[in-house]
Order: structure tokens, then sequence, then C-alpha cells
């Protein structure tokens, strides 16, 4: 069946300050990714999704842009870019950019040009308003907590960023911005470049009223979302991107889209929309958080897990396309959130790749997850660097947390916990840097790390690689029919997959308990079928009871 190649392919995350330093100074580098491009083949992914290496003064670590066509000098040249990008390309490996134009850094040549005057020819490419009684123009706060917007008193206005004070809001309303945006997305793909993944992409379109939040109890500020997630113009914004640049070339565009939901999914995905391909969505990343948001722990639910990936999976099955994640540079590490990173770390890690990798989409690896890196736990706050886990720390701390709710808040929560150094091997500083690094490397390097990982045939990283190859070998993993079992089960994670006569079963043990499965004999024939891959020694005699043991998953193939 002719399809996309990105349906087909299997994403790398690269976090560059994190990944490898290549000359001491702490902080990875683009020489640092060319060093392990050998290694990345050798693991089977075709795409790497490189986090931002523009210009920036590294507020939010690259997410806040003073320069869309320069790198920055931390991570190298130009030159340098165009070598890996070469490189990449020798090796058959394709790069994704990432794109971030919802905000730009205010040290951007347009926030300079338009914080001199209110009648700059840059002032309406950002959103100036002048205070209302002495207050911000509307309640909004942002995602980094406190107000989203920041007085200027050059031209006594305020400008709103969603984000930190640093990373002021672009305005898509005007087509002279958006023309400048979608010149630099061509200069980009002119380069060769093999698409882009697009930081939070449906925040660009805000309700033009810029009205006031519902404000919560005891806070000054509101959730200004509903005002400019998936806003009224966004539609029409990616359909123009769409035309004035993505037609022209065969690239992969993925967007982050906070607050989507599975129908907004298709909107955004359906290839007749001629919008974007894919896009990562938030909702299985938000069960973990109570009412008052990620940093309100709370544990998770199986079954509402398992109820929002069958969601999407159904929704997006006719039109649109899955992105299938755990792991980013934003989230906690999947094996100490959704797994077991003590006694069962690498059962469980396998458990989870096998889960998310048979489902319908295209599979992202987030630097480190492929050997099982784990969350961190810093003794003190002067151990992280995040600006979000800053502020929260600050903001909860003058409302009244104590240090140990503050520190257990961050240890399961903060973007940290995945931002410490990728872990190469047993070496001082893991082999990722010979100076200090920028953020301390988890201590558990010695055992945890890439060279380990590659001498031991059993281990997470050689599993990965067998699931590539898996989806590399059989068409029912790309093309397959998602069918959920078990819904109400809230120990097992199971599914079937179905490709004309072909058909797959997965079955995951999400507990550290053994678990009794009597196989679905309706939907699923198990005599003559295969066992394609397993995290455990089986002796496997098509039973139709199982006792599936602790994090134990199997994968079930029949053709
Ligand atoms: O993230 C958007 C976003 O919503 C994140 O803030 C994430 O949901 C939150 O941090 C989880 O705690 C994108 C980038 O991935 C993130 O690194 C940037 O900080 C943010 O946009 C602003 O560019
Ligand atoms: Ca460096």
């Amino acid at each position: 069946m002719a399809r996309e190649w990105w349906k087909e392919s299997v994403v790398y995350q690269i976090y560059p300050r994190s990944f490898r330093d290549s000359n001491g100074d702490g902080i990875g580098d683009i020489n640092g990714i060319i060093e392990k491009l050998d290694y990345l083949k050798y693991l089977g992914i075709d795409v790497i999704w490189l986090s931002p290496v523009y210009d920036s003064p590294n507020d939010d670590n690259g997410y806040d842009i003073s320069n869309y066509q320069a790198i920055m000098d931390e991570f190298g040249t130009m030159e340098e870019w165009e070598t890996l990008l070469a490189e990449m390309h020798k090796r058959d490996l394709k790069l994704i950019m990432d794109l971030v134009v919802n905000h730009t850094s205010d040290e951007h040549e347009w926030f300079v040009e338009a914080s001199k005057s209110k009648e700059n020819k840059c002032r309406n490419y950002y959103f100036f308003r002048p205070g209302k009684n002495n207050l911000e123009p509307n309640n909004w706060e942002s995602v980094f907590g406190g107000s989203a917007w920041r007085y200027q008193a050059e031209t006594d206005e305020y400008f709103l960023h969603l984000f930190s004070k640093k990373q002021p809001d672009l305005n898509w309303e005007n087509p002279k911005l958006r023309k400048e945006i979608y010149k630099m997305m061509s200069w980009w793909l002119d380069k060769g470049i093999d698409g882009f993944r697009m930081d939070v992409i449906n925040f660009i379109s805000k309700d033009s009223r810029l009205p006031d939040g519902e404000s919560k109890k005891g806070s000054s500020y509101a959730s200004g979302a509903k005002y400019f997630m998936n806003g009224p113009k966004i539609h029409d914004y990616l359909q123009e991107m769409h035309q004035e640049v993505l037609k022209n070339y065969d690239i992969m565009t993925v967007g982050e889209m906070p607050g989507a939901t599975p129908e907004e999914g298709v909107l955004y995905t359906d290839q007749e929309r001629k919008e974007l391909d894919m896009v990562f969505h938030f909702e299985h990343m938000d069960i973990d958080a109570g009412e008052d948001g990620k940093w309100d722990l709370k544990d998770f639910s199986l079954i509402e897990l398992k109820e929002i990936l069958n969601k999407w999976q159904v929704a997006l099955e006719e039109k649109g396309w899955n992105s299938l994640y755990w792991n980013n540079h934003d989230q906690p590490r999947v094996v100490s959130r959704f797994g077991d990173d003590g006694e069962y770390r690498e059962k469980s890690a396998k458990m989870l790749a096998t889960t998310l990798h048979f489902m319908k989409g295209t599979p992202y690896i987030y630097q480190g997850e492929e050997i099982g890196m784990t969350n961190v736990a810093f003794d003190s706050i002067k151990d992280y660097r995040d600006i979000e886990t800053l502020n929260m720390y600050n903001e909860k701390k003058a409302d009244g947390w104590s240090e140990d709710k503050l520190m257990q808040a961050i240890h399961t929560k903060s973007r940290d916990n995945a931002r410490t150094p990728m872990q190469w091997n047993e070496s001082s500083q893991a082999g990722f840097t010979t100076g200090d690094p920028w953020i301390s490397v988890n201590s558990n390097y010695k055992k945890i790390n890439a060279e380990a990982a590659i001498e031991d045939e059993n281990s997470i990283f050689h599993y990965y690689r067998k699931l590539i190859t898996l989806r590399k070998t059989h068409d029912i993993v790309v093309d397959g029919k998602f069918n959920m079992l078990e819904k109400d089960n809230d120990a097992l994670f199971v599914y079937t997959r179905e490709l004309n006569n072909q058909q797959m079963l997965v079955i995951s043990n999400f507990t550290s308990s053994k678990q009794h499965y009597s196989l679905p004999a309706k939907s699923f024939e198990i005599v003559n079928s295969e066992l394609l891959i397993s995290n455990t020694e089986l002796d496997v005699n098509n039973e139709k009871e199982i006792v599936l043991s602790p994090y134990e998953t199997r994968v079930y193939f029949k053709k």
C-alpha cells in the first residue's frame, strides 16, 4: 500500500543541550550529535527531531529564539549544522527541526524594534495593550506562573507572553508577520531539512478580544486557554502555511497541540484539509495531575490511560494520523512515571515500549528512553535549571508549600527529569562531557548507560532495535486497524491489530503482580499464532489461559 514515508518512520528526539558535549564546555552541541549518528543508525531510527539550536538567550533553553536563521554559539556554527544534515542524509536519516513561532525571545530584533515606540513598524508583530484600572490588560496566567503580561515603561503598555517573560507572543493576525515566518520556513526547507515539529502551534490564533478567563479560587490570575487553544483562525493559518510553504516539499510536519481533542486532531491531520501530518496531544500526559495542574500530584489510572489512547486511535483511524509518545523534553521519564524504575526497571521499560510501538501511528523515542533512563531526584532546588520548575518553587513556596512537598512535586514532574545529560558510559560525567555539565548527571549512570546497553544483548536498547525491526517487517504495525480489549481491566493493557487476514494481539501487565488472562478466542485465534516478541522467557504452547508475571508483555501474530 503506497503511503507517506513518515507513516513508516520511527522518530528520535534530541534535546541538544543534554545529548553530547564535544568541546568540554559542559553543554551539548552539534558536533557531539555528529559523533553519535552511527549509534542512532544502529538503534534503527529513521528521523531525528532536533529541539531548537537557533540563537537564543536560553531563558527557556532555546525555545526563546532571538534569530531564527542563526545557530546558537554554544551549539556550534551554521557550517557545523550543514555538516550534521549532510552526515544524517549520508546515513539515510532525516532531520526535522523545531519550529517555535507562537513567540520569539524578547531579544529578537523584531521585538527590540517593536519596543521602541507604539508607531514602530514591528509593533503589531506582538500583542501590546494598555493596562486596565492599573492592572494587566486581562487576567491570563502564564504557563510558567504569574501574569501572562509584562509591563514596558518605555511605551507605557503591557505585552503578552503565554510562557516566560522573555517569550513575547507573536501576533498571527498580522499578515506581514505571517509572511516573515513563511519566508524563514522556506529558507530552512531549501537547505534540505525534512520537516518541522511545531511548538504549541495550536496557540497561535488568539480570540482577538483577549477576554478574561474564569478566575480560580484564591488566584489573581486565570487560565486563558479557551481563548488561545485551537483558536478562531488556527485552521486558516495552517492551511495558508500549507499553501505558502509546506505543499512545496516532501516533508513531515507534527504539531504540538496542548489541549487538542481527538475531533480537533482529525481536523489538523486529515490530509484532504492540507494542514499538518500529525499532532502531539497531551491528554495522556495530564492523567496524573489533579485539578490544580501538573504539580498537584495524582496516581494515574490505567483505565483512564487506555480510554484516552483508544479514543485517539479510533478517532484518527480513517482520517488523520497519530503520534505515539511517552516521553519528551518536557515530561518526566516514563519508566519512573508509568512503569517501575526500581526492581522492574528494564522489564517495565520494555513493556511500555511494546505497548506504545504496536499502536497505530508514528512512534517517538526521546533521548535516553532507549536505555531506560529514569527521573532524577536532586536534593536541592539549586541543582535544577528549568525555568518552569524554578518559577513553581518560588511561587508555591510563597504560597506556603513545605520544602518536602515542593521537592516531591519537582522530583515527580520537573521537566529537568528529562534534561539530565544523556548517559553514554560509566566514565566521569557519563561520557557526556569532559567539563562541568550545565546540569548534573543522574547518579545512576554507572548502571544505566548506552555502552553497557549495547554490550548486553538483553538490554532495553536491543529490545527497541527489535521493536523497530518488527515495524519494518510487518505491514500490520503501520496499517492494521486498532481494537482495544479489556477496557475495564485496571491491570492489563490489551489490544489487537487487524490487516486483511493478519492479526496481532498485544498484552501488557502494567502492575508488579501476577495477572491471569484468558485469551480472547473470538477476537484472536491463538492457535497457529506465533509469539513475535516478549520481555519474558516463555515456553509458549498457545494455551488459552495465561499468567503474566510482573510487567510482562507479549505480542502474538497470526497471518
Ligand atoms: O511546550 C508547550 C507546553 O505546553 C509545555 O509547556 C508543557 O506542556 C509543559 O511544559 C509541561 O509542564 C513547548 C515546548 O515543548 C516547551 O519546552 C517550551 O517551554 C514551551 O513550548 C514554550 O516554547
Ligand atoms: Ca559543548
